[in-house]
């Protein structure tokens, strides 16, 4: 049996529901982190030392951080085409997470603490300079969407679930007025909202 801890609203936790709607994996549900706790009790850092989730647990086998769960769970419950098995498709995919992580992450992370989780705290210069920054990283995704639905050969990928968690908070935390239009990444983006799975765990949970 798979169990997953961690909040709904967590943009984390998100990706590993998504994914799992997305492909029909039953599981059990576990609040965790933020205003439920828990990431700091015996049981749960024995699992996840980082005290953060999400985490899972796969018949004994214990996994944290979120894209590799994705990779994972894809990997042994999903269909092929979600995360191709070719090398160079497969690296492609993994080339996109990880950017999400890594070059998406930070200016996005300001955005939604600013706009969301402390607007006292971060003043508007640091918001409107995070803004500045995630916009032609954006458009990197918006250019490589140029002549294509999805993201890697045309077809939905993990890189879309990872990615597209990301890009909710972009649209709906900056404005029109505050960025440059990105046609492709919106039409993108369209497609990812016509979809129920990421209706249910990413659209329709309140940014919080
Ligand atoms: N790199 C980790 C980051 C995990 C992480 O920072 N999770 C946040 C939620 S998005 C967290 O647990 N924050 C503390 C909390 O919710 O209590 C991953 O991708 O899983």
């Amino acid at each position: 049996m798979l169990t997953i801890w961690g909040r709904r609203n967590s943009n984390n936790v998100q990706k590993v529901l998504w994914l799992c709607e997305e492909i029909g994996l039953d599981y059990e549900h576990e609040d965790a982190g933020g205003e439920f706790g828990r990431t700091h009790d015996p049981d749960m850092l024995a699992r996840n030392p980082n005290a953060v989730v999400p985490t899972i647990e796969d018949d004994g086998f214990i996994l944290w951080e979120s894209n590799v769960i994705l990779r994972y769970l894809a990997s042994k419950y999903g269909p092929e085409e979600i995360y191709p098995a070719a090398l160079t498709t497969r690296a492609d995919v993994e080339r996109w997470m990880d950017w999400q992580q890594t070059t998406l992450l930070p200016p996005m992370t300001t955005i939604f603490w600013g706009r969301v989780r402390m607007p006292d705290k971060v003043p508007s210069s640091e918001i409107k300079e995070a803004i500045t920054k995630a916009e032609p990283i954006w458009g990197i995704l918006d250019d490589r969407l140029n002549d294509q639905r999805w993201i890697v050969d045309d077809t939905f990928t993990l890189a879309e679930v990872s990615l597209g968690i990301m890009a909710w908070r972009w649209f709906a935390l900056v404005e029109k007025k505050e960025r440059k239009e990105q046609q492709n990444l919106e039409n993108w983006f369209e497609r990812l909202r016509a979809r129920p799975a990421f209706e249910k765990h990413g659209i329709s949970i309140p940014l919080t």
